[in-house]
């Protein structure tokens, strides 16, 4: 007799019976690790993005006046590597992760202090919301770091950071630290315990060779998935925004500038694409009394304040902005901008990795509720 014909034809599915097959049959599945869709599928395929992070917002003054306390208390050497100081999200507890994929830390170097060479698998970026003084060294190039700056440190490129002036220097960081933990990517070596090039230039050896706009050097064409630029200056930022708020103001068609919204990606020049692989960098300002339309995306990100003032809105819930707070945005949180007088902001996200994997998703909720 096979299997299928001892099967009972009626099965009484709340006979005590039956009821303890199934306890024993889930006890079993236990035993050798299976675990029935039919009993998770609403944990595991959710019908939006449920994210543990939360909505969070971190004060300038209290990151500045904490980092500076560490640049009094901390030495930076080898073993720990940087004076940086990770924003841990309120409901990643035990993790000092922005969101679950991107790490943002406040970095801070004393007055003539050097932080030793290294590199590793993550991909990191610095922004520099006030001072300078600080060259970064990236596999060999000295790097100026000065306000309103993005400098990149692309995946496994040594760095190490010296500041040769006689104030101290904070700046936040941005790396993908969360995600490459998360599928088992990390890589990392330590570099020589002294930088190794003190000059200071003005220019990086990656700016000479790449900073010319829409000028690619024919040696070297050919797409790279990083960015061979290093540095992305403040001055051309700040044109590049201006120029794309007098656009829209005079009504030139074609730019498809939102009137009070102008933004720029920092890119990759030998693509086009984000300059990074892992993390979408922005610089985003708003001109008085401009308000973004309400939208959430699949991608987290991370909002620091350049200048200016205003609110964020998230998820229902409006908190002031000031200059250099720092916000944790989770994925499909509902979300949108209020400039005061103006509003400039850096941002950075983890969109360009669920965008290769076709796994991105945006959506503008404003009317839908109206
Ligand atoms: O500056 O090299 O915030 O390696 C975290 C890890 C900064 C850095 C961080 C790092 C760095
Ligand atoms: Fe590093």
């Amino acid at each position: 007799m096979t299997a299928l014909e001892n099967r009972p034809t009626t099965v009484d599915f709340d006979s005590p019976e039956h009821q303890a097959r199934l306890a024993d049959l889930y006890r079993d599945f236990e035993a050798v690790g299976m675990t029935p869709l039919w009993r998770t599928r609403e944990g595991l395929m959710p019908p939006h993005p449920q994210p543990k992070a939360v909505p969070h917002l971190w004060r300038w003054d209290d990151l500045y006046a904490l980092a500076a306390r560490s640049g009094d208390l901390v030495p930076v050497g080898r073993g720990g590597e940087r004076r940086a100081i990770g924003l841990g999200n309120p409901g990643l507890p035990g993790d000092p992760y922005a969101t679950p994929t991107l790490w943002a830390a406040i970095q801070y170097l004393n007055p003539r202090e050097d932080a030793p060479e290294h590199r590793h698998s993550q991909s990191a970026f610095r922004f520099v919301l006030e001072g300078e003084g600080v060259w970064t060294v990236v596999d060999g190039d000295p790097v100026a770091m000065r306000r309103g700056d993005l400098l990149l440190t692309p995946g496994w490129h040594f760095h190490g950071h010296q500041n040769v002036s006689d104030t101290p220097m904070a700046w936040l960081d941005g790396l993908d630290v969360p995600l490459v933990a998360a599928v088992d990517q990390g890589f990392f070596e330590f570099g020589p315990d002294e930088v190794r090039d003190k000059r200071t230039p003005d220019r990086s050896n990656s700016e000479r060779l790449w900073g010319g706009p829409g000028l690619t050097p024919v040696a070297a064409v050919g797409a790279r998935p990083q960015s061979p630029l290093m540095a992305y200056r403040w001055v051309h930022t700040d044109a590049a925004l201006t120029a794309q708020l007098e656009l829209a103001a005079e009504g030139v068609e074609g730019t498809l500038v939102e009137p009070g919204h102008a933004a720029i990606r920092f890119s990759n020049p030998t693509t086009g694409g984000d300059a990074l692989t892992t993390m979408r960098t922005e610089m985003h300002r708003l001109t008085a009394g401009t308000r973004t339309r309400r939208s959430r995306t699949s991608a987290s990100s991370v909002w620091q304040v350049f200048t200016g003032g205003g609110t964020v809105t998230m998820d229902g819930e409006v908190r002031t902005l000031g200059h250099g707070d720092v916000v944790a945005v989770p994925a499909w949180t509902e979300f949108s901008l209020q400039a005061e007088d103006g509003l400039d902001l850096f941002t950075f996200s983890d969109a360009p990795v669920f965008e290769k994997l076709s796994l991105l998703r945006t959506q503008v909720t404003e009317g839908d509720d109206a």
